[in-house]
């Protein structure tokens, strides 16, 4: 039959045809997309006691619509990293139910009860004590099984090729990693931050930090990443009790430097910080950078007995670390800058009542974490860094 856009409507005969629902009288549909890109539907009944979520990727940018057209084989991505996470780190992710590559669409656990890590944050809840370090242990988990010390390195070519996703890494090299730092029309930015973003478009030194960053970006084959593990990318809630965290949203997958991964998720913690620093609402923000790297170096270190090269020794991991932190940093401050001068903002701070102190200061601390990747050692370093700027 071919690839057909799903509207809502379709949606019940779509999940009988796909043998996923059998009797579909008493099935309600919505949309739920949210994201950048895609498209989410929720199916349940009646009763509420059965859902299902599918999600179908677009031939486009499903916020900017035709004009702006991308491969919906970005769904193959998705599919792909569900299917490597769900080997090592199957509590992490939603359940997925099915793929179906003619469509693009993945049938996957309705997750409804949870929210979205962002969502949440921006309410004013704070993080608890799990979150951010099992977010730590899934980009350890996910990176050392699909790294060279998690796999044979005929296997391991074998994931890079099979990997490859040139449209969304474009993305990212030109909206997170060049873009902001050029004039272009992507970009935007609340009018009391013209001063400072026409400052980092002259900023030579900036420049030629993110050009670093953006090379290891495209050449770097660490290991199988996230892509987009921002907070938007994270449900959090309780099932029976205990706390529940999933990351989602893979789309963006492909083989790359680990501190894509962690950089991107701290960027978006950093953010939340200075939100609840403007509202008065602090409270356990200053520890999610610190939680999640221990939670990533443990598990990481927890793995290294594993490894299947043991020419790779210990001292080499300490090493290896050391590089995946900086890196990361480095990241975090590509992200937060484009979050605030480029394309795509984040709600934690359009919604502020005057986004400008906020952003002032988290565009401020990103230019820090660029340029001074690799002279702030760990998390206190980078605590002590963000607390007087303004
Ligand atoms: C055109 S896509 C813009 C952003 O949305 C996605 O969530 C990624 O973060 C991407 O950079
Ligand atoms: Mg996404």
């Amino acid at each position: 039959m071919g690839y057909r856009i799903l509207e809502t409507d379709d949606i019940p005969g779509y999940l009988r045809e796909r043998g996923h629902w059998d009797d579909v009288s008493d099935i309600r549909v919505r949309e739920v997309s949210d994201g950048n890109m895609n498209r989410v539907f929720l199916a349940s009944n009646s009763a509420g006691t059965r859902g299902l979520a599918v999600k179908q990727a677009l031939p486009w940018v499903r916020v900017a619509g035709p004009s702006w057209p991308m491969s919906p084989e970005r769904a193959d991505a998705e599919a792909r990293a569900y299917e490597q996470v769900a080997r090592v780190a199957p509590d992490k992710i939603p359940a997925i139910h099915g793929y179906d590559g003619e469509n693009y669409a993945l049938v996957m656990e309705d997750m409804s009860d949870l929210e979205v890590l962002r969502t949440v944050l921006n309410e004013g809840a704070a993080y608890g004590p799990d979150t951010s370090r099992r977010i730590g242990e899934f980009v350890a988990q996910l990176s050392f099984a699909t790294s060279d010390f998690g796999m044979p390195s005929a296997d391991r070519k074998a994931l890079i090729a099979a990997c490859v996703s040139p449209e969304l890494c474009k993305i990212t090299e030109d909206v997170v990693l060049s873009e902001p730092y050029i004039e272009h029309e992507h970009n935007h930015w609340h009018p009391g931050l013209d001063g400072l973003a026409a400052e980092f478009r002259a900023d030579a030194r900036l420049r030629t930090e993110v050009a670093d960053l953006r090379h290891v970006f495209m050449t770097s084959t660490q290991a199988l990443l996230h892509g987009d593990l921002h907070t938007g990318s994270v449900m959090v809630g309780e099932r029976g009790g205990a706390p529940v965290v999933r990351v989602f949203d893979p789309e963006f997958s492909f083989v790359g430097p680990i501190g894509f991964d962690l950089g991107l998720y701290w960027a978006n913690v950093l953010v939340s910080q200075e939100r609840a620093r403007a509202l008065g609402t602090l409270s356990d923000h200053g520890e999610q950078l610190r939680l999640s790297w221990e939670g990533f170096a443990a598990e990481f270190r927890r793995l290294w007995p594993t490894r299947v090269d043991t020419f790779f020794d210990d001292a080499y991991l300490d090493r290896f670390l050391d590089r995946v932190w900086a890196e990361s940093l480095g990241f975090a401050g590509t992200e937060i800058v484009r979050r605030i001068i480029g394309f795509a903002h984040l709600t934690d701070l359009t919604t502020l009542p005057d986004p400008v102190p906020a952003s002032r200061r988290a565009l401020l601390l990103g230019r820090e974490l660029i340029v001074r990747r690799t002279e702030l050692p760990g998390p206190d370093d980078v605590r002590a860094v963000a607390a007087p700027l303004s």
